[in-house]
């Protein structure tokens, strides 16, 4: 056996932003923007204050598209570049790591684990960096939801969200993801935030369907120490709405 180094680069770029206060991840598509326009897109997100740059989102996603975006993207930006993925499909030695996630609570075994059995040496032979995540779906749950077959958590049970935290962090993992799904009509419940913030003692990252500073400022007072969007640069580039999320994050750090 040869000990591991413990947290990866990224990994460790990522809790000492943490450290200092909540950071913001922006998704990006690879496949509604195509790579010049992903680089263009993270370019200004990270003008704005983002801490790193998300790809993934679709299903069907291929290593050639993905390597593309990750090659657009990390030139235009110096932050990290790590891959969402949707399956084994959207792994690429271009980007800088990659959420190793298991969908809790997801009905398909080969999400909670079977699948990462067989990503796992694909991961180790190209060099991506694994960020051991719990991803939780709360309800609508969207897209990922439906495709995941998941049992989403209802959004007036938060103590079933900071139960299946609280396993994630006694798994092992490293980070937990409470998703609402991607364009659901309300981010995740400050009330589930709140719940998993008290029992949990890794980072929180929050995500779907968040549009608004009130909406941002509300899941970071409840404890996200990360959040993430997507749809909204998808919609409407970097405007207002981005600039006023990222204000928000950028507050809470004390800047
Ligand atoms: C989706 O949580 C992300 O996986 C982002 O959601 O597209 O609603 O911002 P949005």
């Amino acid at each position: 056996m040869t000990p591991r180094d413990g947290p990866g680069k990224v990994e460790r770029y990522l809790l000492d932003q943490m450290v200092k206060g909540p950071i913001h991840f922006t998704l990006i598509d690879p496949d509604k923007s195509p790579s010049e326009t992903a680089g263009k897109v993270a370019e200004r997100a990270v003008a704005e204050g983002s801490h790193a740059i998300l790809l993934g989102g679709s299903t069907g996603m291929s290593p050639e598209k993905m390597g593309a975006a990750a090659r657009a993207v990390k030139a235009a930006v110096p932050v990290p570049v790590i891959i969402f993925p949707e399956g084994p499909g959207s792994l690429s030695r271009e980007a800088d790591a990659v959420l190793f996630m298991s969908l809790l609570n997801s009905r398909r075994l080969d999400l909670v684990v079977r699948a990462h059995a067989k990503a796992a040496p694909a991961v180790r032979a190209i060099g991506l960096e694994p960020i051991p995540l719990g991803y939780i779906v709360i309800e609508p749950g969207m897209r990922v939801g439906e495709v995941g077959e998941v049992d989403v958590v209802p959004r007036n049970d938060p103590a079933a969200a900071a139960g299946y935290a609280l396993a994630a962090e006694y798994l092992g993992m490293r980070f937990v993801y409470l998703e609402a799904g991607s364009g659901a009509p309300a981010p995740v419940p400050v009330t589930i935030v709140e719940a998993v913030r008290e029992v949990l003692s890794i980072p929180i990252i929050v995500g779907g369907g968040i549009r608004s500073a009130v909406e941002a400022r509300a899941l970071l007072e409840a404890g996200a120490n990360g959040l993430v969007t997507g749809t909204i640069t998808e919609e409407e580039g970097v405007g207002s709405a981005f600039q006023g999320i990222l204000a928000e994050v950028r507050r809470s750090r004390g800047g």
